[in-house]
């Protein structure tokens, strides 16, 4: 029987978890992080999940969780491993990873590129080149058109600024380019434990808001290029929101306004006009002038799920349909994200009340992964992975959250 306090979604909402190529399937080579893995300045991926190959298995787990939809993204260095040379081999494994879904009942969502590249491509300058947004358009339109007929939703890239920030600013990614001053400045997930070189002056600074305005030209480049060979796609591109947030104080409040324009507006304002939805990655807040004591995620993230409400409230201005492309916690022991995603759900059916357009909710991640510079110690899924047998055991938060999947409601 239906709880009569029971918060219900739109009919249709889609529920599900998502995945990054790089971070579960294994034996991704020549990108620039299997690069820089090779020359000691980030940890390997090795065969990380070997969802490459079990990504069977994955999806009957995430359809006997009750999912309804499956974010997972393409590797680019598979299908282009050369400059203008496009690999048929991979169209037709991850013809075969759709086709899997399908069978289960299950929407797939692609991300054509989430942070790794092709050698080549990095070599010659990646996102810093002219012609990168042409180049990613060619990519982005060749997996559409071998793709288009078994997928309808394509996000054209992941967190821009994350990878812009920890690539250039933080220089913790590849290429591991450092703006001195920008220490001062906490970037998601980038991590410390690797030594990057700093470059003096303001030249950092500058390549790396080119490379921001690059990926904003990439963006909407891929989005005509796209709709060239598949006019009825649903273009999106996945944005990467910090809450920025204020005590009180009014300075307080005007550096948050201005981090939010910074993090969030600028990207978005440069680009909306080319998507037809947005997907929202939601991680964390930062409240200036604030003294209470969050308890933290493994990752030293403060707690705070309630905080996805406010931006999926950020990028309803844009007007146009939104999914939660990711939002989930790091929690080895298991004892918070059952909570957590509780909460998160309950923020993202606030934001339906308040008139956010959400049309589905894709907790991160379904497995456990490969957690870029901090290696495989972060635990995300709602699968836990050993990592020496690959066996996957369902953790128990997982079923908290098929309940909700299932009633389409919290
Ligand atoms: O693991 C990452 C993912 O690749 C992008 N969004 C944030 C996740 C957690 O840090």
């Amino acid at each position: 029987m239906q709880q009569p306090d029971l918060k219900k979604f739109p009919e249709g909402f889609i529920w599900g978890a998502a995945t990054a190529s790089y971070q579960v399937e294994g034996g991704i080579m020549k990108t620039d992080w299997a690069r820089a893995a090779e020359d000691g300045r980030v940890p390997f991926a090795g065969k990380a999940c070997d969802h490459y190959n079990r990504y069977e298995e994955d999806f009957d787990i995430a359809k006997s969780l009750g999912h309804t939809g499956h974010r997972f993204s393409i590797e680019w260095a598979r299908i282009e491993p050369e400059d203008g040379v496009f690999n048929e081999e991979a169209i037709a494994h991850y013809r075969k990873v759709l086709e899997a879904l399908h069978v289960r009942g299950v929407k797939p969502f692609v991300t054509l590129w989430h942070f790794t590249l092709p050698l080549w491509f990095s070599e010659t300058g990646g996102f810093e080149r002219k012609d990168a947004p042409e180049i990613f358009a060619r990519y982005c339109s060749y997996v559409v058109s071998r793709l288009g007929d078994l997928c309808t939703d394509f996000s054209t890239m992941n967190e821009p600024n994350v990878f812009a920030s920890n690539g250039w600013l933080r220089g913790s990614w590849p290429p591991f380019k450092r703006f001195v001053l920008t220490d001062i400045v906490s970037i998601t997930n980038s991590g410390r434990s690797f030594e990057s070189k700093a470059e003096r002056g303001l030249t950092p600074l500058f390549t790396y808001l080119r490379v921001i305005c690059h990926l904003a030209k990439a963006h909407n480049c891929a989005y005509e290029a796209i709709k060239k060979v598949s006019p009825l796609s649903d273009v999106s591109v996945v944005k990467h929101v910090i809450l920025f947030r204020a005590n009180w104080n009014p300075i307080n409040k005007a550096i948050a306004w201005i981090a939010n324009y910074f993090w969030t507006y600028r990207f978005m304002n440069r680009v909306y006009m080319k998507c037809d939805s947005i997907g929202l990655n939601y991680y964390f807040q930062k409240k200036f002038g604030d003294k209470k004591v969050y308890e933290k995620t493994d990752m030293d993230w403060d707690i705070y799920p309630e905080g996805l409400e406010e931006s999926l409230m950020m990028l309803a201005r844009y007007r146009k349909p939104l999914f939660v492309s990711e939002s989930g916690i790091a929690d080895y022991r298991d004892v918070y994200r059952g909570d957590y995603i509780t909460k998160q759900v309950q923020a993202t059916w606030q934001a339906i009340q308040r008139g956010a357009d959400v049309r589905g909710h894709m907790y991160w991640s379904l497995l456990d992964n490969y957690e870029w510079v901090l290696g495989y110690e972060k635990r995300f899924g709602l699968v836990e992975i050993n990592y020496e047998t690959l066996e996957r055991t369902i953790r128990p938060s997982a079923y908290i959250y098929k309940q909700i999947c299932q009633q389409n409601g919290v």
